[in-house]
């Protein structure tokens, strides 16, 4: 799980754009459903792209899928998404907020073309759906 720029402030501030769960309570509610559906799950917050870029990279061989809500950074990113692209490891985009209903520049994302899907708007629960959808599938479950 990789948590981009601002999303270390999720529950202290603006609750009412983005709930009142911390992103410690979210990593646990994550590492929890991991467990599970048998799964492992690590998390990391990171304010620095080349952070999350260097993330992206070391998952190579470490990681089945790459869960992520690069905030931010989805809409400006190109460094990021060539990460996703250059590691081809099942990506899932999330996020807290609708971004199709917010202001236009959230309307696009450079992750969203190189991700399996995206979930957004369903506040804490997109990270949820987002898993369940990830490990599904990575096991090759088709609904
Ligand atoms: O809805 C999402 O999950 C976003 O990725 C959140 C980003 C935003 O830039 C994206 O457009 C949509 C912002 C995360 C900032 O999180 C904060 C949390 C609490 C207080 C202030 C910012």
């Amino acid at each position: 799980m990789l948590h981009g720029p601002n999303l270390n402030l999720l529950g202290l501030r603006e609750p009412g754009i983005y709930g009142s769960m911390t992103l410690i309570q979210i990593d646990e509610s994550l590492k929890l459903r991991g467990s599970e559906l048998q799964v492992g799950v690590d998390c990391l917050q990171s304010n620095h792209e080349g952070v999350l870029v260097d993330a992206i990279h070391n998952a190579r061989e470490k990681y089945q899928g790459i869960l992520i809500n690069a905030g931010a950074y989805t809409h400006t990113s190109v460094a990021i998404r060539d990460a996703l692209a250059g590691v081809a490891i099942p990506t899932v985009e999330v996020h807290l907020s609708n971004i199709y209903t917010r202001e236009n520049f959230r309307h696009h994302s450079y992750i969203a073309p190189i991700a399996i899907g995206q979930i957004s708007g369903f506040g804490a629960d997109s990270y949820l759906l987002g898993l369940q959808a990830l490990v599904n599938y990575l096991s090759g479950v088709r609904h």
